[in-house]
């Protein structure tokens, strides 16, 4: 099978050129003008972009989570990642705490293996350390090639881990050359925060926000820093929702702390108003950390622009509006009875199971309002969707860049496309889109997974199980 794409104005992180790239099988084998060959399949890409398939470093797809389960599987999860341009995914592998990592990972990767129609490599979740785990670990780094770990500083009693047990996982990460990504609140502040709003009263989504303001954020991204420093390990932090954040984590970094930091779409385009909307619709807009006021929004696209925030994820968590975001309606009449509510008390917002799904929509959503505002340039729009993630996580040049021996995950961008994000036409299996009306202006009009065309204009064309497992390099 080879594949011709031709007349596009190729774009990565760290060039502009017009040209034709030539694929055989899943591989890119040329690049240049006015190419003369002929091949199986040939795309015209005149008047559109060529850029590197993106990368999602933090999905969510299989989440056993606050008494429910994550609404996706990888074929709905996959089909809209590659209709949306992301050609690989890297999902948080979340064990409970009794669990075993050699179980939670062989768990993880079943749901996957066979059915994912775009690759997709793991974050090894640690939620408890001891002699064994460890053992395992090593295992899981050596023999899976999975080379990063997940661990939750909140969800106390769920997958948060305590300080012996973040010292432990950074200090082996450090030995192995694995990078540590990090859900950074404190645990203890939202715990008492939250008891606090409930007791008086507070049950709505709109006190989701302010039972973790920015501050528990900070805190948690500091604490990190502080045991970063300690263990010499590198360290990853996920969704970066605010100012405060962002600065704990780069005045550590000043100190010599090794840190990326990671933002996520919600924060980008949506604000704190949304999970204010009446008649529990705010609850569509939980997610930890929570979404923050246009203030921080606009911080957060400065330092994106600046390179200071190093890629954009989704935190893509799937749950339905209706029968799962209802298990927190302060209405007993309108509440979903859930295992989760031992207590039989009213509910309130923090039985509402967090997360927004956005697999599909990020890509379009990041060019949108980044690149045709004139937010961010076009290289850096490849470098903080694709490139920067495929660096980090041991997976570059193969993927995140147009190079020749790379593999053939391209997106031919068509950016006169005008259209409307709707819960209608997603592929994305929930009840609602949390940018249900948004505006957008270009989506991909091809995406290749490894030289076969998955997707054109909208709908998917491509092979569920065509996704593999990707080895990826330790540090
Ligand atoms: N945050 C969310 O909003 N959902 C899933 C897990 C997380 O950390
Ligand atoms: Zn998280
Ligand atoms: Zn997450």
């Amino acid at each position: 099978m080879s594949l011709l794409i031709k007349n596009g104005e190729i774009v990565t992180a760290r060039e502009r050129r017009f040209a034709d790239i030539y694929c055989e099988g899943e591989t890119i084998t040329e690049i240049g003008e006015n190419l003369d060959r002929s091949a199986d399949e040939v795309i015209d890409a005149s008047g559109k972009y060529v850029f590197p398939g993106f990368i999602d470093p933090h999905v969510h797809i299989y989440l056993p989570f606050m008494g429910t389960f994550s609404k996706d599987d990888y074929d709905s999860a996959s089909r809209a990642a590659l209709v949306g341009g992301t050609t690989t995914l890297i999902e948080m592998c979340c064990p409970s705490r009794s669990e075993e990592p050699r179980d939670a990972f062989k768990l993880w990767n079943s749901k996957a293996e066979g059915i994912s129609a775009c690759d997709y490599s793991f974050h090894m979740g640690v939620t408890g350390f001891d002699d064994s785990r460890e053992e395992q670990l090593r295992e899981i780094v050596e023999k899976e090639g999975i080379t990063s770990f997940k661990v939750f500083l909140a969800y106390k009693g769920a997958f948060g881990i305590d300080d012996r047990e973040l010292y432990q996982t950074l200090r082996l990460a450090k030995e192995l050359g694995v990078v540590v990504t990090a859900h950074c609140e404190n645990a203890d502040l939202v715990a008492e925060t939250q008891a606090k709003l409930v007791a008086e009263g507070k049950l709505g989504p709109e006190w989701h926000e302010p039972s973790r303001p920015v501050t528990v954020e900070a805190e948690g991204c500091s604490h990190l820093m502080a045991f970063a420093e300690m263990t010499g390990a590198e360290v990853y932090v996920v969704h970066t929702s605010c100012k405060p954040a962002v600065e704990a984590i780069t005045s550590a970094k000043v100190r010599g702390v090794k840190a990326t930091i990671e933002t996520v779409i919600p924060y980008l385009i949506l604000d704190s108003s949304y999970a204010e909307r009446p008649d529990f619709e705010g609850a569509k807009f939980v997610m930890s950390p929570p979404i923050r006021s246009r203030e921080h929004q606009d911080f957060l696209w400065k330092k994106l622009a600046d390179g200071t925030i190093a890629t954009v994820a989704t935190d893509h968590a799937p749950f339905d509006f209706h029968t799962q975001k209802h298990m927190g309606h302060p209405d007993p009449e309108k509440a979903v009875d859930a295992k989760f509510n031992p207590l039989h008390r009213p509910a309130d917002f923090t039985l509402i199971p967090n997360g927004i799904p956005s697999v599909e929509d990020r890509v379009n959503l990041l060019y949108t309002y980044g690149v045709t505002t004139g937010k961010i340039d076009l290289s850096t729009f490849v470098a903080v969707a694709s490139t920067n993630a495929a660096k980090q996580f041991g997976l570059h040049p193969r993927k995140g860049d147009i190079t020749i021996g790379g593999d053939a995950d391209l997106v031919v961008y068509d950016p006169d496309y005008r259209g409307v994000i709707s819960v209608d036409t997603q592929l994305m299996n929930t009840d609602y889109s949390g940018f249900e009306g948004v505006e957008i202006k270009g989506r991909p009009s091809a995406t290749t997974i490894r030289g076969t065309v998955a997707a054109r204009d909208g709908q998917f064309i491509g092979t569920p199980g065509l996704g593999k497992l990707l080895r990826r390099k330790t540090r």
